[in-house]
């Protein structure tokens, strides 16, 4: 009851329920919607847990604003898939005054003192982006184009966003190895499908030579093959445009499988269970990694698609 509710942190052996506040980016794309269900699949009270959950439609004030929130509820933790890098440090120094431990998930946070959260569990977004370089290089090669002037357009994800930041570096860094590879353009796709439409009808209207485009996520590739379409070009495959995404969610296999996208890099979403493992951790006093990557694949048309995408998870 009330009298005895000491606010103090909630403890899986006393029986008390472990709050978690989830300040969660939104609901843009495929991957978050399987990031959402990770983690309300895992908070449930079977396991101990109470969720607190809000989606702060990809705007970090109304994240501040959930993470302000969670510390006058008093929650035991305070989980963050920050929208963005920067802009944090405030907001994290009011956790830290309440006492009340945070995590990152997802994204990263870009602060000068990492004393500010416990840990970071999610993909390397730098090494994605150079393994996405790599493949298309492979793939070229095999085409008979390693030498072939290749004319590349990239769909960002959202500015900022340390996906978007990483995906791009890591590109940037085989652009480097590749003389006869020319990135025309880069834009924001807001990682939406509609976004990603919208912005591939640009490039197709500025450019009649795009022969890659790079998809910061799948959602975004997803607008990009109805936009190549439209305009009466091809992609995949055998078309005229090679186009590759990031996530690998159940739709990029369908989209490979129907022959529309070349190949996608995993970014797997189901944090839900390695924030509980770092929680657990944490409750039973252990330390925890500060940085911890998921290991990540990559899936093209080369690959027996049909039987991949039957025991895939999300
Ligand atoms: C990656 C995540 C990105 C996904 C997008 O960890 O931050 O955000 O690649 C999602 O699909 O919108």
């Amino acid at each position: 009851d009330e009298a005895e509710d000491t606010g103090s942190e909630g403890d899986a052996d006393s029986g008390e329920l472990i709050t978690v506040g989830y300040a969660q980016v939104g609901a843009e794309s495929d991957w978050r919607t399987a990031n959402t269900e990770s983690f309300k699949s895992t908070f449930i009270e079977e396991n101990g847990y109470k969720l607190i959950f809000d989606d702060a439609q990809q705007k970090q004030e109304n994240q501040i604003k959930a993470i302000r929130s969670f510390i006058q509820q008093e929650v035991d933790y305070i989980v963050v898939a920050p929208v963005v890098e920067t802009g944090w440090e405030t907001v994290l120094e009011e956790a830290k005054e309440a006492g009340i431990p945070v995590i990152l998930s997802d994204r990263m946070m870009d602060v000068s003192d990492d004393s500010l959260f416990e840990a970071w569990v999610g993909g390397n977004f730098v090494k994605e982006g150079e393994t996405c370089g790599d493949w298309l290089a492979d793939y070229l090669e095999e085409q008979g184009r390693g030498d072939e002037e290749i004319n590349m357009v990239t769909i960002q994800g959202t500015i900022g966003a340390s996906a978007q930041v990483g995906r791009t570096e890591g590109m940037a860094n085989k652009l480097e190895e590749h003389s006869n590879w020319k990135m025309l353009d880069m834009q924001s796709g807001e990682f939406t499908q509609a976004k990603g439409q919208e912005v591939m009808e640009s490039f197709l209207k500025s450019y009649d030579d795009i022969d890659v485009v790079i998809c910061e996520n799948d959602n975004e590739a997803f607008g990009a093959i109805d936009a190549i379409k439209a305009a009466g070009k091809s992609c995949g495959p055998d078309g005229d445009i090679i186009v590759v995404s990031f996530d690998s969610v159940k739709a990029a296999f369908e989209s490979m499988i129907a022959g529309d996208l070349n190949a996608t890099f995993e970014c797997n979403p189901l944090h839900g269970p390695r924030v509980a493992e770092i929680i657990q951790k944490l409750e039973a006093g252990e330390t925890v990694d500060k940085i911890q990557y998921v290991d990540e694949a990559y899936f093209d048309t080369s690959m027996d698609l049909e039987t991949i995408l039957a025991e895939r998870a999300y």
